[in-house]
């Protein structure tokens, strides 16, 4: 089975909940910090904002932030503890005025420096404006601060240059959902082993505005629409959509073809009328699949066999 995009049957409600967005950044003194940002959050909704020093980090022991958001779209709540080892709150600032942050947070000594890849500190908004247009812009950022740099330091309080750190907010919305049309049970046209059929409206959500609509046939097909062949009934479509967060739901739609395998007369037993039809059709293609039983695209020996291999058999 292979998998297809497919993107431009997504109908139905659509909303913007986040935005993830990666946007280098360099800060003075060399300082390498990436941000990772939904822009778009839903109203009413909280967002938690890791403050995560990178891997590798040499012996860090204290980490020093300066920030700003966007106090328009977010309301700060609280400040939260980071995984160990970082248990030291040595200062945290809050100046709503300016929708300001500064803080500092360090590891309580004897206990070993940390090697990163963890996060320091955990900052709690509420999301009380819409984000607007998607953008790539940051609701939070490092700041620059003469007096608060963004450093990391280690056990001689010295800086410790390139900084590894980044803000990785989490959006707490929720995830993606999708919803396949119902099932399909369909009687392929006198003549032919296969169905084509309107596969009906698949509805998604997630956040956006860009939804990635993917789908997998059982049977192989990469074009959805494609005839659904007898010899391959019942087949499956798994709908996949991935937001832009990041975040897939899957859904399943059935299609049955429903004939009995080699019946082409429609009589509802496969019998010597239908001999006639795969006779009558030998040697030749055609896009309506006329007399082809095994759906291959030819109509030959093959198609005779099949036939008489379920001589006899009925529609249930
Ligand atoms: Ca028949
Ligand atoms: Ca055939």
């Amino acid at each position: 089975m292979r998998r297809n995009r497919f993107n431009n049957l997504v109908q139905g409600a659509l909303f913007c909940a986040a935005l993830l967005v990666t946007a280098p950044t360099l800060l003075a003194g060399g300082t390498s910090v990436t941000l990772v940002t939904p822009r778009c959050v839903t109203i009413g909704t909280d967002m938690i904002v890791d403050l995560r020093i990178g891997a590798g980090a040499p012996s860090v022991v204290g980490l020093q932030s300066a920030l700003s958001y966007n106090g328009a779209v977010l309301q700060f709540v609280s400040e939260e503890p980071g995984d160990a080892p970082f248990d030291l709150p040595i200062y945290f600032t809050h100046n709503s005025a300016l929708s300001n942050l500064s803080l500092a947070v360090g590891i309580t000594p004897p206990n070993a420096p940390s090697a990163g890849n963890v996060v320091a500190k955990r900052l709690r908004f509420h999301v009380i404006g819409a984000a607007g247009d998607c953008t790539p812009d940051q609701l939070v950022q490092f700041r620059s601060d003469k007096q608060v740099r963004n450093l990391l330091t280690d056990s001689n309080g010295t800086a410790i240059l390139p900084v590894l750190a980044s803000l990785n907010e989490v959006n707490l919305g929720p995830g993606p959902s999708i919803t396949a049309a119902a099932d399909i049970v369909g009687e392929p046209p006198i003549g032919s082993m296969q169905l084509i059929t309107n596969l009906g409206v698949v509805t998604a959500s997630g956040c956006g505005p860009i939804l990635n609509l993917t789908f997998v046939r059982s049977d192989g097909e990469l074009v959805v629409s494609a005839p659904f062949e007898r010899a391959n009934s019942p087949i499956s479509i798994v709908w996949t959509v991935t937001d832009e967060c990041g975040r897939s739901s899957s859904d399943t739609q059935l299609v049955t073809v429903n004939v009995v395998y080699g019946d082409l007369s429609g009589n509802g037993i496969v019998d010597a009328p239908d001999l006639a039809v795969a006779l009558n059709s030998w040697g030749t293609a055609n896009a309506a699949g006329t007399g082809d039983v095994d759906g291959d695209g030819t109509i030959n020996a093959k198609d005779i066999a099949t036939l008489l291999n379920n001589w006899g058999s009925t529609t249930p």
